[in-house]
């Protein structure tokens, strides 16, 4: 372990991203990672190994979230890590970039400390950080805290009807056992997550870390539009009720409201039925994501996109439902670990994000801080997603500065 830990750290970093670097790729060089899937499993595997390799003891929660200890799991532990799942065609770096960072962090701090660390320090996998395929996002923390119930969760559905207690079940887990895990939240003394930037904050700082300083409020709404199936060359245009109207109205309201307020609506999913060239479509099912800086915001822009949508329904004839998802609080992460983290790195850069991640979900029970690496592209949820080797390794000794703070401090 010791050698492995001394051996280069680029080298190091190469070979975990060679590893994972084919799982779950589609054609277009996006990754297709959703939860409890092939791809899953297999970078859930890939987590498995770099324990292994390292002698860190693997466990897996009653939420499904892999943990890797080095040092006895007990009271006072700290933890570091994010997530392995991707949006649909995600880029390479959301989630692994944290998860392959936490377990570097930990090798160079073995590197330095021949003994076993006085408190335990853990990498976790969070499981379905990104909600693709079941809706709900940080599912594997909302869980763990308590935030979401463990009967919805169960029944959620994905896209061809298998739920998630089923989805959870036949990736070996025992979906009867979800739920709040008091026990393991209490042991943790601080949570530290390491993730690709995901606006270009740091670039305009000319800076390759920064801290998170809080996370916007934000929420999906499931969108219903039911209307008539219809001959798209002989039903005349007054006797059509096509939902796809409705949907468009939604998508420009939605772009219009979050200008007029200055936050962030996006329609970025639709699923059309039948989906027919020469047909007025039956039904159409879209989701809204809308992020603001406070909840009154984000209420606003909500209340604005309902009433152009149901005043477009009713001039159509087409029915429509709205359906929230989730909704996350603003989070605002525990101020004296962000001061000690910004001194300890030199007087980093601090930057709010309107992005959602685990370590907000822990923030209501634990102190919790992010560390961003640079993203000059400012793109994310995109295969055009990228940091450059240099700022994911600045990541990581950023990472290891503060854990061995925090452990040995
Ligand atoms: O922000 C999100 O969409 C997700 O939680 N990563
Ligand atoms: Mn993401
Ligand atoms: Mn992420």
């Amino acid at each position: 372990v010791r050698e492995r830990a001394q051996g280069d750290l680029l080298a190091r970093f190469q070979e975990a991203w060679d590893e994972l670097a084919e799982i779950g790729r589609n054609p277009e060089g996006g990754y297709d990672r959703f939860a409890w899937t092939e791809a899953d499993r297999q970078m859930r595997a890939w987590f498995s190994r770099a324990a292994a390799e390292r002698n860190m003891t693997l466990e897996q929660d009653r939420n499904g979230n892999l943990w890797a200890w080095w040092g006895e799991p007990g009271d006072g532990a700290i933890v570091t890590g994010s997530h392995l799942d991707s949006v649909p065609g995600g880029g390479a770096f959301d989630g692994p970039l944290g998860v392959v960072g936490s377990f570097l962090a930990v090798d160079e701090l073995r590197s330095r400390h021949e003994e076993s660390p006085p408190r335990a320090v853990a990498v976790v996998d969070f499981s379905d950080e990104e909600g693709a395929r079941f809706g709900v996002a940080c599912v594997g923390s909302r869980l763990m805290t308590g935030e979401l119930d463990p009967d919805r969760a169960r029944r959620l559905v994905d896209e061809s009807g298998v739920t998630l207690a089923e989805a959870m079940r036949s990736a070996g887990v025992d979906d009867k056992l979800l739920g709040p895990d008091e026990a393991r939240l209490s042991a943790i003394t601080t949570y530290v997550e390491l993730h690709i930037e995901q606006g270009r904050a740091l670039a305009d700082f000319d800076a390759p870390v920064g801290v998170a300083t809080a996370i916007w409020p934000h929420g999906r709404w499931r969108l219903r539009f039911k209307g008539e199936a219809n001959h798209a060359g002989t039903a005349r245009l007054q006797d059509r009720h096509d939902p796809m109207l409705v949907f468009a109205a939604v998508v420009t309201a939605a772009r219009e409201a979050a200008a007029r307020h200055q936050c962030l609506a996006t329609v970025g999913k639709a699923l059309v039925h039948p989906n027919a060239t020469n047909g007025v479509a039956s039904s159409l099912q879209a989701w809204l994501d809308a992020r603001a800086p406070d909840a009154e915001t984000l209420n606003s822009v909500i209340t604005e996109v309902r009433a152009a949508a149901e005043a477009s329904a009713n001039e159509q004839g087409v029915e429509f439902e709205c359906y929230q998802e989730s909704v996350t609080a603003a989070v605002s992460f525990n101020s004296d670990l962000r001061r000690r983290i910004v001194t300890l790195l030199g007087g980093v850069p601090e930057i709010p994000t309107g992005a959602g991640h685990d370590a907000g979900i822990l923030s209501e029970r634990i102190p919790t801080a992010m560390v961003f690496a640079r993203n000059p592209t400012g793109v994310s949820h995109s295969p055009a997603e990228r940091s450059s080797v240099e700022d994911c390794l600045a990541g990581v000794r950023a990472l290891a500065v503060i854990l061995e703070d925090l452990v040995w401090g």
